[in-house]
């Protein structure tokens, strides 16, 4: 057993070789080492390190990664092994060693762990969330083929669902359009099990059109360059990407940086991974031809002389007729569906069902709402296929990650960013409330010293977007329900009750001319922004006419038919949620799910907007170190404690190293702990003792704890052994 004389000696060599493991010129590899903590300080160790290609620092447990946009030789097999099973302060900063950390934890506590990424759009994030992805899955790779089949499928889910759900964007080339959050399961001893995908929010109105210079989602443009031309015959494809209306709209097709045909080619290998049969892929490529036909489809209209109003009619039959082929429905039923409106009247007996026809702009709304609920149901289906074949319905130890759309703001934003962004709040709230708010309290409730560190606290705005009755998701609601309402009136109404609070602007309270007629501004944590209302209770809404319902139920192929089912009898009377509650429920689940884990957070920095390798813009980042709280992040963790646990679990876990605790102690946990501490010379600046925690303030004393129980765990095994044959 080890004697009460051990000092810290190994402790200090590892915090010196921390210290020394980097070279002068390329930074402090933990911004806590920082001499002083200013913005400058900080935004000079963080340039200084990217420009010698250090793009990872911590501040304590949290990994800061500054896009590099270029390709770093840091991620090759070699460098993963070289992670694998090391403690954090012996290499330098990575991605990697968060991951390790995780495994470890996850297997070491069997404890669930979440990694939450964060940053603005074409920070870094689905980048990171891959790197990660590609560490778990080697590491926990042993030779048993369910294992690896898992690991593969996991893998191989990104470039299926980039495909769908990533776009070119203007801030990003491959942005994620949906938020994701994949959990991998493993089995008590660490190999993969399985896996579960939630998906949120798909950016479904990028179908049918987006601002110039964007794309639609990668997979129309890798379909039609890398379908075989027998295929594109079949489908009607067989004209250039530009003879689509859905393509063409927004001025973008090819983009340097993407490769459609070799992505197609991972596309098509990652659904022969996944399970997803000849059978499935037709019908995926049918859909999406039948939507970019659609697309095409426009109305004119016709002079109805026996009610004297008029009705449109289908220009393009070509594109109708080569829409309802791939759609396996009937052209007339489809060409109805999209040009009239059945309407319910009278009641009970007196029921009857009248044929309306639609105008030009109900028609054209009508073709757009089709293509938009073919394109997001495709895939949801897509989704829960993976999920079908990486489910594991036994309960096992889990790391989930978490890769959202990040925080956008464009010339003109509209609902898709205001739930973007109020997805950014919440996990921005979720960091401050995790990181800076309860370890400050903490300290407080168990009578440790501190002085408080101010933080931006973002609270209000999320209340301002989410509270019931009165926010602005609950007042959209509200508007959806009054058959008068306008997003002329919504407006109205969230200026009647907002004008006055503090992160809410209008032209109206403020008369800047910036905030353009039909527009607000919210005062967000990473900048303003000011979104447009037009389109919010539609959108909100998410209207599909029940007629077109019935004409994709009239479809023979049993995938689109399924992508449309009737709604069940107890529903019919119930209203449908509209998208904004259904997004603040499931936001709110996920930061559930995100609470019941150990956190590990990576905190992704754009270097500059225009994605050029080797140039790190100075105030772009000020500003994102600065909304980040990034800056109190190091002042918290420096003033406080790497690490607390219970009396109990820490008496318990290394009362095998000290004499005075094992085999027998009479004291309580607290008194044991001390006598742990006591007996290791662990300095009185190093911990504190709380009210039931004992607080410790480097990391590196923590490893020395758990070095020598792993030193003495066989010895202690070996004891347990023998007593227990003389037992026998
Ligand atoms: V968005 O919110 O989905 O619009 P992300 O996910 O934060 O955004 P993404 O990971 O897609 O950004 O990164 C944007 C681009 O930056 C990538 O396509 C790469 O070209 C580049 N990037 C990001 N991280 C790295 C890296 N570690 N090494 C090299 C990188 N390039
Ligand atoms: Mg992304």
């Amino acid at each position: 057993m080890s004697g009460a004389k051990i000092s810290l000696d190994k402790t200090k060599s590892t915090t010196k070789k921390t210290k020394t493991m980097y070279k002068k010129g390329e930074g402090v590899p933990d911004f806590v080492l920082l001499n002083q903590i200013t913005e400058n300080d900080f935004l000079e160790n963080l340039i200084t390190r990217h420009k010698s290609d250090q793009i990872y620092t911590y501040i304590g447990d949290v990994v800061i990664s500054s896009n590099p946009f270029k390709k770093m030789n840091i991620y090759n097999e070699s460098d993963i092994k070289n992670y694998n099973g090391r403690y954090k302060y012996e290499m330098p900063p990575h991605i990697y060693a968060l991951a390790n950390d995780a495994y470890r934890a996850m297997r070491q506590n069997q404890e669930k762990q979440c990694v939450i990424i964060s940053g603005e759009s074409g920070a870094g994030k689905t980048e990171a969330s891959k790197k990660i992805m590609q560490f778990l899955t080697f590491v926990s790779k042993n030779q048993s083929d369910r294992g690896d089949k898992i690991a593969k499928m996991l893998l191989e889910s990104n470039p299926l669902l980039e495909a769908f759900g990533n776009a070119k964007t203007l801030r990003n080339d491959n942005s994620s359009r949906f938020g994701k959050y994949m959990e991998m399961q493993f089995d008590y001893v660490g190999t993969p099990s399985g896996g579960k995908i939630t998906n949120y929010l798909l950016e479904k109105s990028r179908v049918v059109g987006r601002a110039q210079g964007e794309r639609n989602f990668h997979i129309f443009y890798q379909m039609l360059k890398g379908l075989n031309q027998a295929k594109l015959t079949e489908l009607g494809l067989n004209a250039s990407a530009t003879s689509f209306n859905y393509l063409k709209n927004s001025t973008c097709i090819d983009v340097a940086t993407i490769d459609d045909v070799a992505d197609f080619k991972a596309v098509v290998k990652a659904m022969e991974t996944l399970g997803l049969k000849d059978e499935d892929q037709n019908s995926i490529w049918r859909i999406l031809a039948s939507i970019l036909h659609i697309g095409n489809i426009t109305f004119k209209e016709l002079p109805d002389q026996t009610v004297g109003t008029s009705s449109v009619g289908v220009v393009d039959q070509k594109s109708l007729a080569s829409a309802a082929a791939c759609l396996k429905t009937d052209v007339g039923t489809l060409s109805r569906s999209l040009t009239y409106r059945s309407i319910n009247t009278g009641v009970g007996k007196r029921c009857s069902v009248i044929s309306v026809p639609l105008d030009n702009e109900q028609a054209v709304f009508s073709r757009d709402a089709l293509a938009k609920a073919l394109y997001e149901r495709l895939f949801q289906w897509l989704v829960g296929k993976i999920n079908q074949q990486i489910n594991n319905p036994e309960k096992g130890l889990v790391i989930g990650i978490l890769d959202i759309y990040g925080f956008e703001v464009f010339e003109k934003n509209s609902f898709e960013q205001l739930n973007i962004n109020y997805c950014n709040e919440k996990l921005q709230q979720l960091f401050i409330e995790l990181t800076l708010k309860s370890e400050q309290a903490e300290y407080k409730n168990e009578g440790i010293e501190w002085k408080d560190i101010d933080y931006f606290n973002n609270k209000p705005i999320c209340d301002l977007i989410e509270k019931r009755p009165i926010g602005l998701i609950s007042l959209l609601d509200e508007a959806c329900l009054i058959a008068k309402s306008t997003d002329q009136t919504y407006l109205q109404n969230i200026q009647n009750n907002f004008d006055k609070h503090e992160y809410f602007q209008s032209y109206q309270s403020t008369r800047d001319r910036s905030i353009g007629d039909g527009c607000f501004r919210l005062k967000h944590y990473a900048g303003d922004v000011t979104y447009n209302v037009g389109g919010f209770l539609e959108k909100n809404k998410d209207t599909l006419f029940g007629d077109l319902i019935t004409s994709m139920q009239m479809s023979k192929d049993p995938l689109i038919c399924s992508l449309f089912p009737s709604p069940k009898p107890e529903d019919s009377k119930k209203r449908p949620e509209t998208a904004g509650s259904q997004f603040r429920t499931a936001i709110n689940s996920l930061i559930s799910t995100l609470l019941a884990c150990s956190p590990h957070y990576v905190r992704c920095i754009k270097s500059n907007d225009n994605k050029q390798a080797g140039v790190i813009d100075e105030e772009r980042v000020r500003h994102q170190v600065r909304y980040l709280g990034l800056l109190e992040n190091v002042r918290v963790r420096r003033a406080g404690f790497a690490n607390r646990q219970t009396y109990q679990r820490f008496s318990q876990r290394y009362k095998m190293l000290t004499k005075e605790t094992w085999p027998t102690f009479k004291g309580n946990p607290r008194q044991a702990t001390e006598a742990i501490l006591k007996a290791h010379n662990i300095p009185k600046e190093e911990f504190r003792m709380g009210k039931t925690k004992v607080f410790i303030r480097s990391p590196t004393t923590l490893f020395y704890f758990e070095e020598k129980r792993e030193a003495e765990l066989p010895r202690i095994a070996t004891l347990i052994q023998k007593t227990w044959r003389g037992h026998c």
